[in-house]
């Protein structure tokens, strides 16, 4: 197990659409279980692919760790199958953003189908935290970062913390 160095914006890496990571072998689950250390390390709750510098597609989640009850969640070239019409709106930090939080509005539900480490297709209707943290992980596998998700007061409060981050 080993804990990954996470890129930081504006690292262009960020903005790439990821490939699928197709056939599972034991790198990508040496992968999955580095990628899950690395967010009870950093800490969060969720990491993809393309924040490790690996441009597959590829995330893991634990939305409940930090109350206590751990349920780390792999998934390989997943796919959005369906989203609900009610909304959440919620406050979301990104391990490469830090420091700046931003209310983000998405689907309160998804439907997402992906593949497991034994390689076998999944599909499941997730809900609450892990539903939100999963399309914000699934936005990194196609490169949106949660500043393109930001209304203009937002993105105009944030201007010159990203400006400095561009800098650095
Ligand atoms: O640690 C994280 N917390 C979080 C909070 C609300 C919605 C999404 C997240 S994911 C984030 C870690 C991260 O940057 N994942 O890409
Ligand atoms: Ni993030």
């Amino acid at each position: 197990m080993a804990v990954l160095p996470i890129l930081r914006f504006p690292d262009p890496r960020l903005r790439r659409v990821a490939l699928p990571v197709g056939a599972v072998d034991d790198r990508i689950r040496q992968l999955a279980a580095d990628m899950l250390e690395t967010i009870y390390t950093a800490p969060g709750r969720g990491l993809a692919g393309p924040q490790v510098g690996v441009l597959r597609r590829i995330f893991v989640i634990d939305a409940t760790w930090k109350e206590g009850t751990p349920t780390p969640r792999v998934f390989l070239d997943p796919e959005l199958i369906d989203a609900s019409e009610t909304l959440h709106a919620g406050t979301e930090g990104c391990l490469s953003i830090p420091g700046l939080p931003v209310t983000v509005s998405r689907p309160a539900e998804v439907t997402l189908r992906w593949t497991d480490l034994d390689g076998a297709p999944r599909s499941e209707r997730l809900t609450g935290a892990e539903a939100i943290c999963a399309q914000h992980e699934l936005d990194h596998l196609n490169g949106r970062l949660i500043i393109d998700l930001m209304d203009a007061d937002a993105r105009a409060a944030a201007a010159p913390a990203l400006a400095a981050m561009e800098r650095a």
